[in-house]
């Protein structure tokens, strides 16, 4: 499966090159060598003062014309980021809760509401009365509650309460549980202008808070609310890869992360006018795929297809069969604009806050979001007769099976059975040893690491070796399908324990459980683990590990800030983005373990990645006695 997944992005960037269609990988070299400054943390532009850069050796300044040092530039930097990605998640959260809301009120028809049980189980959380009520009035009231999540003046987050209560003891004595998520991305642009909060550790204990705003709250807030509109993930057969588009369909990919658009396109295509149209347009049908985590969103709850995942994105437009790429937001390059001009691709942008110059706008709103999709899929339709059937090369073709749709509710209930849903059996299997612990991998693929390497699916081989079970998110997911590791088959290549697990259960030891902001499933999961009992009072007890292997996104030092900040090892690949701040760097690598009980850790060589969380893992078993 390795071989293969390697020959379709090896292939693919051989006919980019064949073609003279530019690809990230060749602006990565146009780059290099990127600025040290900016790889250090270590240059400063919030203000006109700037832009100041220190210089990590030498004689040349070591602070800035305001007389901030490095540990400032790097924390406020980071502060940022975590800043940023807490951001386009919650804001990603706060579309579903107005969706919900629309939807409750009867003003987004083209929606419903499909997880009654759990709008009830959100509902509890948020103590929204439920007897005796219509679900409308439960859920409009539920998004309501949703929506002053982020602007609330007073108290904190709704959801912290999930966490074991231990942790929610750490995050009060460090004076870290969020407020209001709006309250804390303002705060920290605030305390990150010029004159503002100049002690890195009080910045990076905002770092903490914003970034928990995310995970406890804007991610687990777009999550549980788009299951309640979407469905909860189930186990559901898909398939990954390019090879999904077909030569004689019209084939439209929709890219970016909010479901909402993928949803009415998908409800739409299911119109007999689109039928009929592709017919009289000579096409067979019309081939629905993802992109990125829009991808991971229809895959973990309808098993629709996967094209790719973030580096593969110039790709999916390059194999010349696309009729329309639609798009809403996040990690969808500029450069694609490009990449569909040397084709008959057609490139839509929908949302305002959202545009792309060059693109084509169709506007995509709540309200009218199944006409949006239907005009869109009538646009691709009609640019079906201007493909150019010698420039179409599809690679692959018999790509890989996928099961995903591992919600942590499906943990469950696979684990314990329908009617004793428990985490019960998982962690008796991780005191006796069966399993030893569990790893969630998480992230971006990135061109700094050659195409076709494959570093998740290579870490993943040697974990669920170790009897280490993985659970996938966002592109690292995206990687493992394409890979070819989310099939229960794959048992074999797990240790004998990993394996009788696996195979009492009929579940792939590499579990699919969504998007980038279903990293708050994965938090969920572990808050269970612990109440289960039996391993320890608190998440930062469990025998459990992040790895973000090719971050790229400011989204991804979120998660992991919130991963650490909620006790969780973490360790990123590649570079540190406090490289250049000693100080700073300790606080992260080290420091922060006697603070909330975990730590960051930054690895260049991806092979060391395994040893260090197999390691990580067996320490912690040994301070629980199993
Ligand atoms: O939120 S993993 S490249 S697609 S940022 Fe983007 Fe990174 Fe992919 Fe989804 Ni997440």
């Amino acid at each position: 499966m390795e071989e293969k997944q390697k020959a379709v992005d090896q292939v693919m960037l051989d006919r980019m090159k064949e073609l003279k269609v530019e690809t990230l990988y060749d602006r990565y070299q146009a780059q290099l060598p990127q600025c040290g400054y900016g790889s250090l943390a270590l240059c400063c532009r919030h203000c006109n003062y700037g832009p100041c850069n220190i210089d990590p050796f030498g004689n040349g300044p070591k602070k800035g014309v305001c007389g901030a040092d490095a540990n400032t530039f790097a924390a406020r930097h980071f502060l940022r980021m975590s800043g940023a990605g807490t951001g386009c998640h919650s804001d990603h959260g706060r579309a579903v809760a107005h969706l919900l809301v629309a939807t409750a009120r009867g003003e987004a028809p083209g929606y419903r509401i499909k997880d009654v049980e759990k709008l009830m189980a959100v509902a509890e959380f948020f103590g929204v009365k439920t007897k005796d009520r219509k679900i409308n009035e439960i859920a409009e009231e539920v998004g309501e509650m949703a929506l002053m999540e982020f602007g609330k003046p007073y108290g904190t987050l709704l959801f912290l309460k999930r966490a074991p209560e231990a942790r929610q003891k750490v995050w009060e004595k460090a004076g870290i549980a969020p407020r209001a998520i709006d309250r804390e991305v303002c705060e920290s642009l605030h305390r990150t202008g010029m004159g503002g909060d100049q002690d890195y550790r009080n910045l990076t204990k905002q770092a903490m808070r914003v970034a928990l705003a995310d995970g406890w709250g804007g991610s687990m807030i777009a999550t549980e609310l788009q299951d309640i509109l979407f469905g909860t993930p189930k186990p559901v057969q898909g398939r990954s890869n390019l090879g999904v588009l077909k030569k004689d369909h019209v084939n439209i990919v929709v890219h970016g992360h909010e479901p909402q658009l993928a949803e009415a396109i998908v409800a739409a295509s299911n119109d007999p006018d689109v039928a009929k149209a592709s017919s009289a347009a000579g096409a067979k049908g019309v081939v629905i795929a993802g992109l990125c985590c829009t991808a991971n969103e229809l895959l973990v709850r309808h098993g629709i297809p996967m094209a790719g995942h973030t580096t593969m994105q110039e790709a999916a437009i390059a194999t010349g069969a696309v009729e329309l790429m639609v798009v809403d937001i996040q990690c969808i390059m500029q450069a694609l604009i490009e990449t569909a001009k040397h084709f008959h691709t057609k490139f839509i942008t929908t949302l305002s806050k959202a545009k792309i110059y060059g693109a084509e706008h169709v506007e995509f709103t709540d309200e009218h979001a199944l006409e949006a999709a239907k005009k869109i899929i009538m646009m691709a339709i009609e640019n079906f007769k201007n493909r150019d059937n010698k420039k179409v090369f599809i690679p692959g073709g018999a790509e890989p099976d996928v099961v995903a749709g591992f919600s942590h509710e499906t943990i469950k209930y696979m684990l314990g059975g329908r009617y004793r849903a428990s985490y019960r059996p998982l962690n008796d299997n991780i005191i006796n040893g069966r399993i030893r612990g569990v790893v969630g991998i998480a992230g971006c693929t990135s061109p700094r690491i050659g195409a076709g390497e494959e570093s998740y699916v290579s870490l993943a081989k040697e974990l669920i070796a170790n009897n280490i079970l993985v659970v996938g998110t966002g592109c690292a997911a995206g990687q493992c399908a394409s890979g070819g590791l989310m099939i229960p088959e794959l048992k074999d290549l797990c240790g004998e324990g990993l394996r009788e697990v696996c195979e009492a259960v009929g579940m792939p030891p590499v579990l699919h459980s969504g998007a980038c902001v279903d990293n708050s499933r994965i938090l969920i999961a572990l808050s269970e683990m612990v109440k289960e009992g039996g391993l320890g009072s608190d998440i930062s007890e469990l025998p459990v590990a992040g790895v973000c292997l090719e971050w790229m996104h400011e989204k991804a030092i979120a998660i992991g800030q919130y991963f650490v900040a909620s006790g969780v090892y973490t360790i990123f690949g590649m570079n540190s983005p406090v490289a250049g701040a000693p100080d700073m760097q300790r606080l992260l690598t080290k420091e922060m373990e006697e603070l909330v009980g975990a730590r960051w850790a930054f690895e260049r060589d991806l092979k060391k990645i395994g040893k260090m969380v197999m390691d990580h893992i067996e320490k912690k078993r040994d301070a629980l006695g199993i």
